[in-house]
């Protein structure tokens, strides 16, 4: 696990720079979730595919931004789901972005994810990694990743993230987010997954939500690459992670770009939702 640490935090560096100075036109390409691809997303791509192809320890590598599962070595102990840079459109009004990965064993799904890291490039490089039953953070500090603190969620938080279409909401999904806003919960929501993610655990607790719509009914945001990797480390830091009903983590996969509601939050939020959800599921 360190040689994909080490890895994770050299291509943090390079992607670091390359958000500096790079060129953060739409580029001609789709990925298969048919989002148009910006030059920054796959010169990210190419960062993170050199590096882990040179780690003894990765047996397969998936990303985002590309429709195959790529080979890396046969003897190798884990496969790697990983988006490059989430929210990359973002870098054009200079608000934060991240790179997620998963780390599985044996295959692809909720099942076998076996750690989580996820890099938040803002004000400051923050690296978070989910690991057996922690959360650690480091900082990167002259060109170094240093540990600060480990993260844990309170039992109950102070903000609200509300993602998707609203006007797609169900009713009593919106029912619940507004109850939440009445009992003064913050809104806190950039459009940017790993930052509002990682605002919500460093501030204590609250609640995120990316339900299904009439537009979405299976949401937005994708199983292997974004949700399973930030429902390990709600849940390793005390909270929860769930599409409504269930854990996340024990939906199953059919297709490596399959996309699942998501609520990741404090046990408080979640247990609001389930009372909710529950009744509609
Ligand atoms: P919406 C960014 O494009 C992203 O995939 C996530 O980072 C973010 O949480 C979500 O989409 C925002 O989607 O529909 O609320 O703009």
């Amino acid at each position: 696990m360190k040689q994909i640490i080490d890895a994770i935090e050299k291509s943090a560096i390079e992607i670091k720079e390359l958000i500096e100075t790079g060129d953060t036109s739409k580029s001609e390409n789709e990925n298969s979730t048919g989002d148009t691809q910006l030059k920054l997303d796959i010169a990210s791509d190419i960062i993170i595919e050199r590096i882990f192809k040179e780690i003894p320890e990765i047996k397969q590598i998936v990303s985002e931004e590309q429709e195959e599962i790529i080979d890396v070595n046969e003897n190798g102990k884990y496969l790697i789901a990983y988006d490059p840079l989430d929210g990359s459109s973002l870098v054009d009004v200079n608000l934060s972005v991240g790179s997620i990965f998963g780390i599985y064993e044996n295959d692809f799904s909720g099942a076998n994810i076996v750690a989580s890291v996820y890099v938040v490039y803002g004000p400051r490089v923050e690296l978070v990694i989910s690991y057996e039953n922690k959360v650690d953070m480091y900082r990167l500090q002259k060109g170094k990743f240093n540990f600060i603190h480990e993260i844990k969620l309170n039992e109950k938080g102070k903000l609200n993230a509300p993602g998707s279409t609203q006007n797609c909401w169900a009713p009593y999904h919106k029912e619940l987010i507004d109850d939440i806003f009445k009992d003064g919960y913050r809104l806190r929501y950039s459009g940017g997954m790993v930052p509002d993610l990682h605002q919500i655990l460093l501030k204590g607790g609250g609640l995120f939500s990316y339900p299904g719509t009439t537009d979405r009914p299976k949401g937005k945001l994708r199983q292997l690459f974004e949700v399973f990797p930030f429902a390990h480390v709600y849940e390793n830091a005390g909270g929860q992670a769930i599409d409504g009903t269930q854990r996340v983590l024990e939906i199953p996969t059919e297709h490596i770009h399959d996309t699942s509601p998501c609520f990741f939050g404090s046990n408080n939020e979640i247990n609001r939702v389930k009372e909710v959800y529950s009744k509609h599921a």
